[in-house]
């Protein structure tokens, strides 16, 4: 085993993290986060922070129909998309779709997603916030709790059979490891030694269940010790901490050493979604309790510790990303709706004769009203 895994010495129990109450952090962890990646991690999360918050805000003004906020999860998506080698596959779950920002995808066309117009990859054909791309290899999550691990396994059996030097990670929240999909898949990816990370983002709540109401195990991580993995409980709040498990974890996969369980101890701040009212079913205390661990806040402490951001510097990152975030909207937002006949590419070379029938019919009929941000 790998050494942060192992330094993580009981998988029920354990909760490797890296940053300290002070910002400071061991010699050891300190010569693996070098200063600039480090900066780096901390304009990724104000960036995406900014997103989350002016997206919630088009949403509430019926800008865009639906938004999936990230806020209190946002550490883990972006340490994969710094841990993971560029042609690495992500299959994401609910809360990780900006790994593909960190891996390069253009925050426009990611915003875009939320319009479903022109602009969005997906032509308008996925609902807000389930953002794929391609080019940063990073599929769609399907809305379906629980394939995206199958999946991975399954992609990763494939780069093994090919002998491919790549691995693929797949996510699930707490409330998926009640879904027959986790178990198939931890245990065909334990037998076959598939080259696979599965992170399960423990955010204590599946909309309106908590956690502990899925499951009797001590710890999601242990759950790994029944399939023959190893497991990993990692405070999820911290960057440096996921950023450090989870590249031993793709390195030990991509050795031929197989699959790794890493449980990401976190919280969801906000809502589930835009269409959810988390005061219906958990307490203010709860929340105001986890705030205080807010992974942006920890993170900041570890910058400042080392000195690469004072208060003045800070307020202008913000405004940059800010500003970044409001000119991607402004760019796509007026964007055209795709053309109405594109609901029927892209998935047959070939049309077969009943689609072919049923484009000419929506064709010939007369086009809807033009309008401008299609919503
Ligand atoms: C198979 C399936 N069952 C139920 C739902 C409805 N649903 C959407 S999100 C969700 C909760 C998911 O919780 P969790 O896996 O913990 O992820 P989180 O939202 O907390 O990130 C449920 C039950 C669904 N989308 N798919």
């Amino acid at each position: 085993m790998t050494k942060v895994l192992a330094a993580s010495t009981d998988p029920m129990f354990g909760l490797f993290s890296v940053i300290r109450d002070d910002g400071s952090m061991s010699d050891e962890h300190k010569a693996k986060i070098p200063d600039a990646l480090l900066a780096r991690m901390y304009r990724e999360m104000r960036r995406l922070r900014a997103l989350d918050e002016r997206m919630l805000v088009i949403q509430r003004q019926g800008r865009i129909g639906f938004y999936g906020e990230v806020k209190g999860q946002e550490a883990t998506p972006i340490a994969t998309g710094l841990a993971l080698d560029a042609e690495d596959w992500i299959f994401p779950a609910l809360r990780e779709g900006a790994a593909m920002l960190v891996r390069g995808f253009p925050l426009d066309t990611y915003v875009a997603q939320c319009f479903g117009n022109s602009c969005d990859v997906n032509k308008g054909r996925q609902m807000p916030s389930h953002y794929s791309g391609k080019s940063v290899h990073q599929v769609s999550w399907s809305s379906c709790i629980g394939p995206q691990v199958p999946q991975a396994v399954g992609a990763a059996w494939a780069m093994k059979l090919r002998k491919a030097n790549t691995i693929a990670v797949g996510f699930l929240g707490d409330g998926a490891t009640s879904q027959a999909d986790f178990h198939n898949a931890m245990n065909f990816a334990a037998v076959f030694k598939t080259p696979c990370v599965i992170i399960c983002q423990n955010n204590h709540w599946a909309i309106s269940v908590p956690s502990k109401m899925q499951s009797a195990s001590p710890t999601f991580a242990s759950k790994a010790i029944a399939y023959g993995m190893p497991g990993v409980r990692v405070d999820g709040n911290d960057v440096c901490a996921v950023y450090l498990a989870l590249s031993d974890a793709a390195a030990r996969a991509r050795d031929g050493e197989g699959p790794t369980f890493i449980e990401c101890v976190t919280y969801r701040m906000g809502a589930h979604s835009s269409s959810d009212d988390p005061t219906r079913y958990r307490s203010n205390e709860e929340v105001d309790a986890w705030r205080k661990k807010d992974p942006l806040d920890k993170l900041r402490k570890a910058v400042v510790a080392r000195g690469l951001i004072d208060d003045a510097r800070d307020e202008a990152l913000f405004n940059e990303v800010d500003n970044e975030v409001k000119a991607a909207i402004v760019k796509v937002e007026s964007a055209a709706n795709p053309p109405r006949e594109s609901v029927f590419e892209d998935v047959y070379g070939e049309l077969p004769w009943h689609l072919r029938e049923q484009r000419e019919e929506l064709l010939a009929s007369a086009p809807p009203p033009a309008h401008g941000a299609g919503h």
